[in-house]
C-alpha cells in the first residue's frame, strides 16, 4: 500500500477528508486522480479506499480469472433496501444465478422488440407534454423529464405499471423516495460506522420512511400482478418472470421477499442511470449545434417521418448511437464499481493485493486516461466512437456498463431506449440551450446535470 501515492496533507482521524464534499465523492477524486494518477488511495475516519483511474490498471482488474464484481461502499450501502436483488447480490448468493438466470431472456433481442412499442408510446406522452411547453415558449426540465420517461418505460416494459408521471406537476413520491435512498447510501460512505447514529439519525429515520414506501410500491405492483392472474400484457415481462419461471432441473424458483427484491432493483437501475445519460446526451447536442445537425441528418435520412419506426430501425442510427457512446464516456452515469482479488495476486504487475483486498474503478478517470484517449480527452467527440477508431483501442477500456459476469444486465434495453428517445427527440425539435447554463453534475450514487433547461422549437414539417 506504501507505494500508492495520497494526498499530501493526512490528518489524524479525518484523514484526507479536508478539501472534498459529501455530496460529490466523485468529482472530489477526480480532482485528486488528476493529481495524484492512475492509481491512489483516500482515507476518512480510519478507512481507506484505493482509486484505479488508470487504463491498464483497470484492464488487469478486467481479469475475471483474478477479480470479481466486489459488493462495497455504495452498493453494499442498499443491501437493506434490495437485499440479495441481483444488483446488490454477493457473487456466492444463491439467488444471484438464480434470478441472471430467470431474467436475461428477458433482455433477449425478441423480448426487446415486444418492449419497443411501448417505449414509443412513452416517448410520444413525452412529446405531448414538450409540445406543449415549446408552444408556450416555456423551458423544460430536462432531467426531471427524463427521469418520468424512463421510470414509465421500464415499469411499463417490465410490470406492466402505469405510475403517471407526466399527468403529475411534481416527481412521483417513488423518485423522491429513490433519489432519498441513493443520496442516503452516497452519505453512508463518507460518514464514519461510529458517528452515524449521531450525524445521521434524522437522515436514517427518513430513510426508513423512503425505504418502507418503496417496499409499499412493490407490493401494490406485485399484488396487481398477482391478482390479475399474471400475464402482463400477455407477453411475458420482467414480473411474469419473476413470478412463474421456474428452473427446469430443479423446479426452483424466486421466493416472495426475493421477487420484492429484483422488482425494485429494476424499477431503480432501470430508469435512473438512463435519465442521466439522455440528459448528459442532450446538453452535448443542445451546446454543440453541428452534431445535432449531423445527427438529425441521419434520422432524417433513415427514419424519413416514418411516425413509429421499428425496432429494427434503431439500430441503425449509428450516429446518435456514438453520441450516447461518447456522453457516457465522458459522464458515466454509474461512475464506478468495485473490483476484488479472487486470490492473492499482483496488481499491474506492481501492486500486491491479498485475497479479498479490493478497490474502487473509477470509470470517469478511466475514460480520459490520455494514453487511450489523447490529449483532448475531455472534449466531447462521438467520431472517437466510429468503427475504426474502436477497433484501434485496446480492450477494456471503455467500461459504462461495468465488466464481467456482473456487468449491466440492461445494457441493451438502454441504448436501445436512449437511441430511440434521441431520436425522435432530434427530429422533432431544435434545441435551445440557456446561455447561461454552464454543467453542474449532481452525484446521488448515479450523475446526473443539476439544473438542465432546454428551449424547443419545433421543427417545421417534421414528426
Ligand atoms: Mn445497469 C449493473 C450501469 C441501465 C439493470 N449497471 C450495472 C453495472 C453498471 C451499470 C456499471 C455494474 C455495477 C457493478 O459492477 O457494481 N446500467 C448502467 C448504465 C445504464 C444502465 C450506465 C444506463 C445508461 N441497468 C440499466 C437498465 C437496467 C439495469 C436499463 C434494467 C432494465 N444494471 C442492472 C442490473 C445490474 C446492473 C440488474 C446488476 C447485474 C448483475 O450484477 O448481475
Amino acid at each position: 500500500l506504501h507505494r500508492i501515492p495520497h494526498p499530501p496533507h493526512r490528518l489524524p482521524l479525518i484523514g484526507d477528508a479536508l478539501g472534498s464534499h459529501p455530496r460529490t465523492p466523485v468529482q472530489d477524486s477526480m480532482r485528486l486522480g488528476r493529481r495524484l494518477g492512475p492509481i491512489f488511495r483516500r482515507k476518512a475516519f480510519g478507512k481507506e479506499i484505493v482509486f484505479v483511474g488508470g487504463a491498464a490498471l483497470a484492464a488487469d482488474m478486467a481479469d475475471e480469472s483474478r477479480f470479481a464484481k466486489h459488493v462495497g461502499l455504495g452498493v453494499a450501502n442498499l443491501r437493506p433496501v434490495a437485499g440479495d436483488g441481483l444488483f446488490t447480490a454477493y457473487n456466492d448468493e444463491p439467488n444471484w444465478q438464480l434470478a441472471h438466470d430467470v431474467l436475461a431472456p428477458g433482455f433477449s433481442r425478441e423480448a426487446m422488440a415486444g418492449y419497443h412499442p411501448m417505449m414509443l408510446d412513452v416517448t410520444e406522452r413525452l412529446m405531448d407534454h414538450w409540445d406543449r411547453a415549446g408552444a408556450a415558449g416555456r423551458p423544460v426540465d430536462v432531467p426531471g423529464d427524463m427521469t418520468k420517461l424512463t421510470l414509465e418505460t421500464i415499469a411499463r416494459t417490465g410490470f406492466g405499471h402505469d405510475f403517471g408521471s407526466f399527468e403529475r406537476d411534481r416527481p412521483h413520491p417513488f423518485v423522491s423516495a429513490m433519489v432519498g435512498v441513493l443520496a442516503h447510501a452516497q452519505r453512508r460512505n463518507v460518514v464514519p460506522d461510529q458517528l452515524a447514529p449521531l450525524l445521521l439519525r434524522a437522515a436514517s429515520r427518513q430513510n426508513a420512511v423512503d425505504m418502507a414506501f418503496l417496499n409499499d410500491t412493490v407490493d401494490a405492483v406485485v399484488r396487481a400482478r398477482r391478482s390479475s392472474g399474471g400475464g402482463g400484457g400477455g407477453a411475458g415481462d420482467l414480473l411474469d418472470r419473476m413470478l412463474e419461471t421456474a428452473r427446469p432441473e430443479t423446479g426452483e424458483r424466486l421466493s416472495a421477499t426475493n421477487v420484492r427484491r429484483q422488482v425494485l432493483t429494476f424499477l431503480i437501475a432501470g430508469h435512473e442511470t438512463t435519465s442521466g445519460a439522455l440528459s448528459f446526451a442532450l446538453h452535448y447536442l443542445a451546446r454543440r449545434p453541428e452534431l445535432a445537425a449531423r445527427a438529425r441528418a441521419e434520422v432524417d435520412r433513415v427514419w424519413g417521418d416514418t411516425p413509429r419506426p421499428g425496432y429494427d430501425q434503431v439500430a441503425k442510427l449509428r450516429y446518435v448511437r456514438r453520441v450516447l457512446d461518447e456522453t457516457l464516456r465522458l459522464w458515466p452515469t454509474a461512475p464506478a464499481y468495485s473490483r476484488e482479488a479472487l486470490e492473492d495476486t499482483v496488481l499491474g504487475g506492481a501492486h500486491p493485493v491479498r485475497r479479498g483486498g479490493w478497490a474502487l474503478v473509477l470509470t470517469t478517470m478511466l475514460h480520459r486516461d490520455p494514453q487511450v484517449w489523447g490529449a483532448d480527452a475531455e472534449t466531447f467527440d462521438p467520431d472517437r466512437f466510429d468503427a475504426a477508431a474502436v477497433r484501434a483501442r485496446p480492450p477494456h477500456t471503455y467500461k459504462p456498463f461495468g465488466t464481467g459476469a456482473r456487468a449491466c444486465i440492461g445494457r441493451q434495453f438502454a441504448l436501445h431506449e436512449a437511441t430511440l428517445v434521441l431520436g425522435l427527440l432530434l427530429r422533432r425539435y431544435e434545441l435551445r440551450p440557456d446561455p447561461a447554463y454552464r454543467l453542474s453534475v449532481t452525484e446521488r450514487l448515479t450523475l446526473m446535470p443539476e439544473g438542465l433547461r432546454l428551449r424547443l422549437e419545433r421543427r417545421s414539417g417534421y414528426r
